[in-house]
């Protein structure tokens, strides 16, 4: 009797789960991640699609500090960016505007920003520190 209760709570659960996924699925998030080394992002192309909230994880596995960055793209909501306890290492204000999607990772250090990108295209992203993008670190966001 004991056996037949844990196989009917094992289906409920079962059950649960299954309806649990469906309600899930119309609130995808899409989650990207990038390392950084000295000097180069592991990937130059990233493609989510519009209107689905994106994640990117930003790992930095360098010994300097690097950042994820997009000057300008189409977005809805607001850009939500972990920053580190650690401070800031590096000063933007050489820069002549700031960018709209931006998380800075310190060394040894993984942070995340999340954002909706709304307009299909392809969007620059670079790391912002000083010489970076010149030695590579740049890519294509590409919104489907
Ligand atoms: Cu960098």
């Amino acid at each position: 009797m004991k056996q037949v209760i844990f196989i009917l709570l094992m289906a409920t659960a079962v059950l649960l789960t299954a309806c649990g996924a469906k309600t899930e699925t119309t609130n995808t998030k899409a989650e990207l991640s990038l390392t950084a080394t000295d000097i180069a992002f592991d990937t130059n192309r990233l493609e989510v699609k519009a209107g689905e909230q994106v994640h990117v994880t930003l790992h930095n596995e360098g010994v300097l500090e690097h950042d994820f960055s997009i000057m300008k793209m189409p977005h809805t909501g607001d850009v939500m960016a972990e920053e580190s306890e650690h401070g800031m290492g590096h000063d933007m204000s050489s820069m002549s505007m700031e960018p709209e999607i931006h998380v800075a990772a310190p060394t040894g250090e993984s942070l995340s920003v999340e954002f909706t990108p709304s307009t299909p295209g392809e969007y620059e992203f670079f790391c912002t520190v000083a010489g970076h993008k010149e030695a590579g670190m740049v890519g294509t966001l590409v919104v489907k």
